[in-house]
């Protein structure tokens, strides 16, 4: 092993839902380590919100306005790339929603809208970078899976279930296609400081000591936590991991809690 085979110099790499957030982190891990970055927002005022961070933190990117759900514009956006930049080396599905309701008070319609962003769009955007990796002969794709790919917990029925599809949707395309030098695998980040979880982490809110008692790191993971972890799935340094979920969680997987004082 060299040191250079966690470089992603001379790679493109497309992280949806990447203007803040995760992906935002994840992309900006892929820039330091030499990576052509592009990513996508449903809105070309998130792209723009999202470019001008990049901007702002001395990162060349490409955005597009693209809606992961929507399979034309998937499309679109896939060739798009492929036409300016010849390659898409790297795919991170990291865009994704979650609605926090009981189940029995979930409306189906809002279930269906969880598992089309955060399990339907992961299959349409793999499916669409896949053939052009099968042609160059290489190609890393990551999905965000989360702890609840492993968990449930009350309100977030529709999020687990997508997540815990999620994980199954990796190992299956690194069972179909890892005969064609394509790794696919996951990244579950346990509790992270985004918009995401802003709601859970509001001063006083009962969840923010609950989780800090589950995490034997005793914090909220940062998206930055995130960068090397997944640098190293989208480099070479992983050629031979495939089909693995990757938690980067501060060790709430492993642990049973705090006990009460
Ligand atoms: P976030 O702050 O809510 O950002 C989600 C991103 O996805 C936003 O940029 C959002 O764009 C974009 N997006 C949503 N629906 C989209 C669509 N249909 N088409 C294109 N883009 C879309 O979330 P985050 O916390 O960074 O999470 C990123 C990923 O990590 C998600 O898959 C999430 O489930 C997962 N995750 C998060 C945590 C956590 O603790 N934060 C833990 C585990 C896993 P808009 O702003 O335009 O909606
Ligand atoms: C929640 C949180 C979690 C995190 C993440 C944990 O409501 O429980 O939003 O779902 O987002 O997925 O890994």
């Amino acid at each position: 092993m060299e040191m250079k085979d966690f470089s992603l110099e001379g790679k493109v790499a497309w992280v949806t839902g990447a203007s803040y957030g995760i992906g935002f982190a994840i992309a900006s891990g892929f820039a330091k380590a030499g990576a052509k970055i592009v990513f996508n927002d449903i809105k070309q005022e998130f792209v723009d919100k999202g470019l001008a961070a990049y901007k702002e933190a001395g990162i060349p990117v490409k955005g597009y306005v693209c809606d992961v759900t929507d399979e034309d514009q998937v499309n679109e956006t896939a060739q798009k790339i492929l036409d300016e930049f010849g390659h898409i080396d790297i795919l991170v599905n990291n865009a994704g929603i979650i609605k926090r309701i009981p189940m029995l008070e979930m409306k189906a319609s809002e279930f269906r809208q969880v598992i089309d962003v955060d399990l339907n769009a992961p299959f349409i955007v793999s499916k669409a970078v896949i053939p052009a990796m099968i042609k160059q002969g290489h190609g890393k794709i990551i999905n965000i899976c989360s702890m609840m790919s492993e968990l449930g917990r009350e309100t977030v029925s529709a999020y687990a279930a997508a997540k815990g599809g999620l994980k199954m949707l990796t190992r299956n395309i690194a069972s179909e296609y890892g005969q064609y030098n394509i790794q696919c695998n996951g990244i579950g980040p346990g509790y992270i400081e985004t918009p995401q979880t802003a709601p859970l982490r509001t001063p006083g809110h009962p969840f923010n000591e609950f989780i800090l008692s589950k995490t034997p790191a005793n914090r909220w993971g940062k998206p930055e936590d995130l960068m090397g972890p997944a640098v190293f799935l989208a480099s070479d340094a992983s050629n031979f991991v495939n089909g693995h979920v990757l938690y980067v969680d501060g060790g709430i997987l492993a642990y049973i809690g705090k006990q009460p004082n």
